[in-house]
C-alpha cells in the first residue's frame, strides 16, 4: 500500500462512531426492508453490497439487500403513512425538514467525510454536497407555507372556480453514486413539505452514504412522536430487483442516472409520472470577447471537478479560433499542474474515479477520439504517489476537428446515395463527442461564427447544462434566447456546474425532462385539482349550454 488507506477508512470509522453507528454490523439495520420468507429462486434476495473507497479500493464490510418482497412490504407501509401525512398541515411538516436542516449542519463533518470516502470527492466539494442537503431544507420550510394554487374568473356567474394542489402519494427516489446525498434531499425536502411518503433506493455504489442520512433522519423520527415513522425509507437493492419490482403503488418515480437506465424506467413506469434527470454532455462556448482568466477557472473547475463525473460537467468546448491557440496553452498548463490524488490530501483538486469500469470507458472513450483524429493530451492512470488500489487519472484535453452538423451530414449522404435514396446507417457521422463519458474528458474544437457553434452545440442527444463565455452582450442573449443554448441551464460567463438550489435543475432531450430542487419543481410532487363551486342557487351551464328538463 504506498499511502494511506488504512488512514482513511480509520476516518470513516470515525464519522460512522459521531453518527452513533458504533458496529460494523449494525449497517446492516438500516435498510427497512423486512422479508418474511426465506429466499427462493422465485423470490432471490439480491447479493449483498460491498461497501468500498474508490480512494484504495478498501472495503468496509458488506451489507443485505432486499429481495422485490421486502421492497413491496415497505411500499405497504409508505401507503399506510401517506394517510395520516397528507392531512398534517404543511407547515407542520415544514417543521420536520427544519429540523431535519439542523441536524445536517450539526453533522456536517461527519457526512462529508462519508462522501469523500465513499465516492472520492475533496472535503470542498463533499461539503459543497452538504450545503445543498441544508439549502434544500430550508428552502423548502418557506414552502411549507406557500404551496399555492391559482384562482381564475368563470365564466358562469356566482361560480368560483380554483386550483388546490394535494399531495400525491408514496415518492421513490432513486439516486446516482457522483452526488449520493444533495439529489435525494432534493426530492425527499420538497416531498415531506407536499406532503408524501420517499422511498430512498440509492447507488448500489454508495450504500454507506444513505445509511449515513437516514441514521439522521431515523434519530429525528424517534425525536418526533408527531410525525409518522412511515415517512422515510431505505431501501438497498442491486437493480435486477429494482426492475422486478411493480413500483404500482408509488405515485412518483424520480430518477437520476444514465440515459439507458432513463429509458428502462419509462418502460416499466407505464403510466406512473416520472421525474427524470439523466445523461448530460455539457457544452461551453468561448467567443472572442470572453475573458480568458476566468475561463480557465471555469472550464477547469466544470471539466474535472468531481473527476469529471457530475451530470452538469463540462465534456465540450467551443472555443473562438482567434481565442483558441492562447486558451488550449493555458488549459494545457492548468492540466499539467493538477493536484491529483488522495482527496483527503490538502491541496488535492482531483480525487479517484469511482471504480475500474469508469476507467476503463474513459480509456475506450479516449482511443474513439484518437481513431477520429483527435489529438489526446493526458488521459493516463497515474500509479505513483497516489493510494494503490485506486484509479487516478490525470484529466484530459482532446483536440477534435470541426465536426459536420448531423443534418450536413446526412445531406451530404443522400445527395451521394444511389437512386433508390438508400443512405448508409452504419456511417452515421456520429462521434464520442456526441456521447457521455462519465470521466474526466474535455473535447475542445474550434469555430468561426456564433451561430454555427451554437448549432454543434445542441447537436447531441442530451440537453441539461451550456454556458457561454463573453462579453458582448448580443451574444450572450442570442445563446439564452430562443434560438440559442437548448438545454435546461444556460449560463453566461460561469461554468456548467455547480448549480444553486434555487433554480429548477434539469434538462431536455435525453436528460429526459425533469426538473428538480427551486423554483415550481414541488409541483411534481403534488396533484392539481381544479375546483368550481357553485354559490348562485341556479344551475347555469359552461359554454352557454340550454339544457331544460
Ligand atoms: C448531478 O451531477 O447529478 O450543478 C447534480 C451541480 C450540482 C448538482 C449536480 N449542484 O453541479
Amino acid at each position: 500500500m504506498s499511502q494511506n488507506g488504512s488512514n482513511s477508512k480509520a476516518r470513516v470509522v470515525a464519522a460512522l462512531m459521531r453518527l452513533g453507528i458504533r458496529e460494523l454490523n449494525e449497517l446492516n439495520g438500516f435498510s427497512d426492508h423486512h422479508e418474511d420468507h426465506e429466499p427462493s429462486e422465485l423470490m432471490p434476495h439480491g447479493a449483498p453490497l460491498a461497501i468500498r473507497s474508490p480512494i484504495d479500493g478498501s472495503k468496509l464490510c458488506d451489507v443485505g439487500t432486499a429481495s422485490s418482497m421486502g421492497t413491496l412490504n415497505i411500499m405497504e407501509r409508505a401507503g399506510w403513512a401517506f394517510d395520516s401525512w397528507r392531512m398534517t398541515p404543511a407547515p407542520q411538516r415544514g417543521e420536520f425538514v427544519r429540523r431535519l436542516g439542523l441536524k445536517l449542519r450539526e453533522f456536517k463533518t461527519e457526512l462529508a467525510e462519508l462522501i469523500t470516502w465513499e465516492v472520492g470527492k475533496i472535503p470542498q466539494e463533499a461539503l459543497g454536497e452538504v450545503q445543498e442537503m441544508i439549502d434544500i431544507c430550508d428552502f423548502a420550510v418557506g414552502l411549507s407555507r406557500q404551496l399555492h394554487g391559482l384562482t381564475i374568473a368563470s365564466e358562469r356567474a356566482r361560480h368560483r372556480l380554483m386550483e388546490q394542489w394535494h399531495p400525491l402519494g408514496p415518492v421513490l427516489v432513486i439516486t446516482a453514486f457522483n452526488f449520493p446525498m444533495a439529489v435525494w434531499a432534493w426530492n425527499a425536502a420538497l416531498a415531506w413539505v407536499c406532503g408524501n411518503p420517499v422511498i430512498w433506493k440509492p447507488s448500489e455504489k454508495t450504500p454507506l452514504c444513505a445509511i449515513g442520512v437516514h441514521s439522521i433522519v431515523k434519530g429525528l423520527l424517534r425525536e418526533m412522536d408527531s410525525v409518522p415513522e412511515g415517512i422515510a425509507f431505505l431501501v438497498l437493492c442491486d437493480r435486477e430487483v429494482a426492475h422486478q419490482v411493480s413500483w404500482s403503488s408509488v405515485k412518483l418515480i424520480s430518477a437520476t442516472g444514465s440515459t439507458r437506465m432513463g429509458y428502462e424506467i419509462a418502460q416499466s413506469a407505464g403510466l406512473t409520472r416520472t421525474l427524470l434527470e439523466l445523461g448530460g454532455n455539457n457544452g461551453m462556448i468561448v467567443a472572442p470577447s470572453a475573458d480568458l482568466e476566468l475561463a480557465v477557472r471555469a472550464i477547469v473547475f466544470g471539466a474535472v471537478g468531481t473527476c469529471g463525473q457530475r451530470c452538469t460537467t463540462l465534456r465540450r468546448l467551443f472555443v473562438h479560433e482567434s481565442r483558441y491557440l492562447e486558451l488550449r496553452d493555458r488549459l494545457l498548463a492548468a492540466y499539467r499542474n493538477l493536484p491529483i490524488g488522495d482527496p483527503t490530501k490538502p491541496g488535492v483538486l482531483v480525487g479517484p474515479l469511482i471504480d475500474g469500469q469508469a476507467f476503463d470507458s474513459m480509456q475506450r472513450a479516449l482511443e474513439a477520439a484518437r481513431s477520429e483524429g483527435g489529438t489526446v493530451h493526458f488521459g493516463e492512470r497515474i500509479t505513483t504517489g497516489v493510494p494503490a488500489g485506486g484509479y487516478y487519472v490525470r484529466p484530459a484535453l482532446v483536440e477534435m476537428p470541426v465536426r459536420l452538423l448531423k443534418e450536413d451530414y446526412y445531406g451530404a449522404l443522400i445527395d451521394f446515395a444511389p437512386g433508390d435514396g438508400y443512405v448508409d446507417t452504419s456511417k452515421m457521422g456520429d462521434s464520442i463527442m456526441d456521447e457521455e463519458t462519465f470521466a474526466p474528458i474535455l473535447h475542445m474544437t474550434r469555430y468561426q461564427e456564433l451561430e454555427r457553434a451554437i448549432a454543434l452545440h445542441n447537436d447531441v442527444s442530451q440537453g441539461l447544462s451550456s454556458a457561454i463565455l463573453t462579453n458582448d452582450l448580443r451574444e450572450a442573449e442570442l445563446f439564452c434566447s430562443a434560438a440559442g443554448s437548448d438545454c435546461g441551464l444556460v449560463n453566461v460567463n460561469c461554468g456548467t456546474s455547480g448549480a444553486e438550489i434555487g433554480g429548477a435543475f434539469g434538462g431536455e432531450k435525453e436528460t429526459g425532462g425533469g426538473r428538480e430542487s427551486g423554483s415550481d419543481a414541488w409541483k411534481n410532487y403534488m396533484r392539481r385539482v381544479t375546483s368550481t363551486i357553485n354559490w348562485s342557487g341556479e344551475l347555469p351551464l359552461a359554454q352557454g349550454i340550454q339544457f331544460e328538463l
